[in-house]
């Protein structure tokens, strides 16, 4: 039998829509689990396609039509994992940040919380300082989810955090950071409270900003 992680890889590395939306169902059907479609399939997939993007094999338009079939696929396994999880207590505001239009990562980091159980407010991309803090506010947030792909659009994240602390949300909400351009070691530099190099760790890491088990 063909290993249907595999075949969902190949779909995205072809930006093939159809038949990856076959796969998906019929890796459903098998009860594959959610984060082995999404880990061994569409990351595994997305990764092979920034390959071929460094080696000038693919250009913008490959990279865009993979990107696509990824969010339409997200959609379907959406609800699977939306049903999976426990429920806990809390409220995140979730944005890509300023400048950034990569949001694949960022919305699955924000359908793992949602299957924690956290309410989840995804704010969308090209997010500047002010509307991650307006919508803090509004949301009544206890933590902030800042992703970005960019070794560029990352600097933009510690000039949001200072004004983040330079407004009323001051120290009472949790940022963490994320995003391929992100580390420890820069998420300390820029002062975030917390670092998590994939969605699984920053469900784990947010339960324990927030003293939640
Ligand atoms: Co872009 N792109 N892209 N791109 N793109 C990368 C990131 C790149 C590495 C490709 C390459 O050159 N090999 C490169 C960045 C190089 C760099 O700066 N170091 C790049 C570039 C250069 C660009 C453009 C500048 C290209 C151009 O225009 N010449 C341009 C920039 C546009 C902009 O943002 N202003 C651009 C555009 C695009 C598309 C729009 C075409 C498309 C994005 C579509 C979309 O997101 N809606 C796209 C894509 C698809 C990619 C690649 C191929 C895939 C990204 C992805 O979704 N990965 C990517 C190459 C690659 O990553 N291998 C590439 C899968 C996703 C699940 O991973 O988002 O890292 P990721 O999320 C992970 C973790 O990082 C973590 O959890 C997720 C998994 O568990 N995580 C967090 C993410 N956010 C988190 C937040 C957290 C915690 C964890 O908070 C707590």
């Amino acid at each position: 039998m063909k290993d249907i992680t595999k075949e969902i890889a190949q779909k995205v590395i072809e930006g093939n829509g159809e038949e990856l939306n076959k796969l998906i169902n019929k890796a459903i059907k098998q009860n594959l689990g959610v984060e082995k479609i999404m880990e061994e399939g569409f990351i595994a997939g997305l990764n092979v396609v920034g390959e071929k993007f460094t080696n000038k094999e693919y250009f913008l338009p490959d990279m865009l039509v993979s990107g696509m079939v990824v969010q339409d696929g997200l959609k379907r396994i959406r609800p699977l994992i939306a049903k999976s999880g426990l429920k806990y207590k809390g409220i995140i505001v979730a944005g890509t940040v300023l400048g950034d239009m990569h949001d694949i990562g960022k919305k699955i980091v924000c359908m793992m919380l949602e299957g924690a159980g956290f309410e989840v407010f995804d704010i969308g991309i090209d997010i500047s300082a002010k509307k991650f803090i307006d919508s803090a506010i509004e949301k009544n947030a206890d933590a902030i989810v800042m992703s970005a792909l960019l070794s560029t659009t990352r600097l933009n994240m510690g000039d949001i955090i200072r004004e983040i602390h330079a407004s009323k949300l001051d120290n009472k909400v949790k940022i963490i950071v994320g995003g391929a351009s992100v580390t420890q070691g820069f998420a300390d530099k820029i002062g975030a409270d917390g670092y998590a190099k994939d969605a699984g760790l920053a469900t784990l890491k947010i339960k324990g900003m927030l003293n939640i088990d």
